[in-house]
């Protein structure tokens, strides 16, 4: 499933009879030069997360267990995706409000983020949100 709001990439699968092996390298799967990375698990049953955009920060999630639904708004269009294969990332850029929802109790989702934490990159009410990205 793919929209203009959801851009999804495949890594670059090693398998064999040991089992799998992912990559995710700058000028291949990775979009950008990454500076940061966090990782998000352990999150209590019923809990949402994000509810923000970023003004500048470009980012790549990836579930690497269990499963989860990011929600993606980008003052007009909305699209839901569903995260639930290691193999797959998930590239939210600048400028694109995001919401996790449903995350299974042993999902772990990394972020791979272009810049490293800066709280005055974010917009964190969607009314303002709205008025920055719509006018
Ligand atoms: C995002 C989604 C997908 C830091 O101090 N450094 C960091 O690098 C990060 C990511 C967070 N924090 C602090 C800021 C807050 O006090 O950790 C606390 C929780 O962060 P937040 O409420 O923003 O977490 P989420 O899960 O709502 O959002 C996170 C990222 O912050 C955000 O950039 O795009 O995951």
């Amino acid at each position: 499933m793919e929209s203009s709001l959801i851009q999804l990439v495949n890594f670059q699968l090693h398998g064999d009879a040991r089992g799998k092996l992912s990559v995710a390298e700058v000028g291949g799967a990775l979009p950008f030069a990454v500076r940061r990375i966090y990782w998000i698990y352990g999150t209590k049953p019923g809990v949402s997360r994000g509810f923000h955009a970023h003004k500048k920060l470009n980012q790549l999630c990836v579930c690497i267990a269990g499963s989860l639904r990011i929600r993606l708004f980008d003052g007009t269009n909305e699209d839901d995706v569903t995260l639930n294969e290691m193999n797959v990332g998930l590239k939210i850029p600048p400028r694109i409000w995001h919401e996790m929802h449903d995350l299974s109790p042993d999902c772990v989702l990394i972020v791979f983020a272009e810049s490293e934490y800066d709280e005055s990159d974010y917009i964190r009410d969607r009314k303002q949100f709205i008025r920055y990205v719509v006018g």
